[in-house]
């Protein structure tokens, strides 16, 4: 088999996706997810302009070799942009191999360790009767997980919570990248945070009882002494996760945060190599790995890492928000059915154009997500409907101190 096409397909129903299909001259065709939330054109001049000459003639059975050609011949290694560029070829390849083979992507991986992927759904409300109406919609469409986020008196607008004032409405508001021309100036007070998230996490245990597991993403937003103080008050209500408590570029900072709580901390979405983690792995400072295959150099990379943190019994929390298209989301359903240490997977439902640009077999029921039996990954892509949606800068937002500092979002 040979790669006779690699096209790069950018889309943006809903919102921008940067997608990859690779095509070979036995006619089976593979897609890859590359798409990097405000940044999409990076992705697609790396692809386009560096990497696509390179699979022409190449053959798509040889996943290792390609995925190490890629990043070793660039010369310039790691980064976002390499890395989803990385990862659009190889679960490209990954679905090639899998059609070919007649089985979903799943089987080539070990096979099925489970029979339903927990997910966890995002509630949120701008004061408790809102958020406990959020946390009531997502345990009637069936979830069984919930991350739970809430505005802040003194803040105008939080990351995670939907409909605030200056926001649109819509089901994830809080979370695309935003249309216009320059990034969405929030606002942000630690201590404020601080003083109001533990009551919140009282008042909804107290509501929905001990049993529902609850998850939170402080967004990088901590000192490591502010997020071991959080970690502290949070104990008593038994988190499953606290999300990106600190911009956790700085591994050795997570030591702190762990000699001083023991609620469980995730950490990664924003990560793109296994290098990222080699002390938050092998220190056990992490419990849950975020990386997202689309970031994260693709299927072949996250089993190396995923395969790593197993030895330390640290779990796998693939990240999964609406800016990873349906490709990258199914591509991460089929290694959290396959592998041995998965713990949780994000789920946000995409919306209805994007889901009449990209047709998936994965279901979601009664809390449970699976990828399907389709041979592949189990995403068709519908070129023109994708036509009908050309690319609409976005940007994500970023966060100003009183004081006007710009500080993490
Ligand atoms: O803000 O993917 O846990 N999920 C998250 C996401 C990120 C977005 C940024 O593009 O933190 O909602
Ligand atoms: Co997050």
């Amino acid at each position: 088999m040979k790669i006779v096409a690699a096209d790069v397909i950018v889309s943006s129903p809903d919102r921008n996706f940067v997608t990859l299909k690779i095509t070979t001259d036995d006619g089976v065709t593979g897609l890859g997810d590359g798409t990097l939330n405000g940044r999409e054109l990076s992705v697609v001049s790396y692809l386009r302009d560096h990497v696509v000459p390179l699979l022409i003639g190449r053959d798509p059975h040889r996943i290792e070799d390609t995925w190490q050609f890629l990043y070793r011949s660039a010369y310039w290694r790691r980064g976002p942009v390499t890395m989803a560029a990385i990862a659009a070829v190889d679960v490209a390849l990954w679905d090639i191999k899998a059609k070919a083979a007649g089985m979903p992507l799943y089987q080539l991986l070990g096979g099925a360790s489970r029979t339903g992927i927990m997910a966890y759904g995002h509630a949120s409300g701008r004061d408790l009767p809102e958020l406990f109406d959020s946390i009531r919609t997502h345990l009637a469409l069936g979830y069984r997980s919930i991350r739970v986020q809430t505005s802040v008196p003194g803040i105008n607008a939080v990351y995670g919570v939907a409909a605030q004032p200056n926001a649109d409405g819509r089901r994830y508001d809080y979370e695309p990248a935003q249309r216009t021309p320059l990034p969405a100036e929030e606002d942000w007070d630690t201590r404020a945070y601080l003083r109001h998230l533990p009551g919140v996490f009282e008042a909804v245990r107290n509501e929905f009882g001990p049993e529902l597991p609850l998850l939170h993403d402080g967004h990088h937003r901590m000192t490591p002494i502010q997020a071991a103080r959080l970690g502290k008050a949070l104990e008593p209500y038994d988190l499953f996760w606290l999300e990106d408590c600190t911009p956790a570029e700085n591994q050795e900072a997570l030591r702190l945060v762990r000699q001083h709580t023991t609620t469980p901390l995730a950490i990664g979405e924003v990560f793109n190599t296994v290098w990222d983690y080699q002390t938050l792995i092998r220190e056990q400072l992490i419990d849950y790995v975020r990386s997202a295959v689309t970031h994260t150099g693709g299927i072949t990379a996250m089993r190396k890492l995923l395969d790593f943190a197993a030895q330390y019994q640290i779990k796998s929390g693939i990240h999964g928000p609406t800016d990873i298209s349906p490709v990258g989301m199914a591509a991460a359903l089929h290694l959290d059915l396959a592998i041995h240490n998965f713990g949780i997977q994000e789920y946000m439902p995409h919306g209805r154009l994007t889901n009449e640009v990209f047709r998936q077999s994965f279901t979601f029921a009664d809390g449970y997500l699976h990828p399907g039996d389709q041979p592949g990954i189990g995403v068709e892509l519908d070129e023109q409907a994708a036509a009908r949606f050309p690319y609409v800068a976005a940007y994500l937002p970023f966060n100003r101190l009183k004081d006007g500092t710009v500080h993490d979002w």
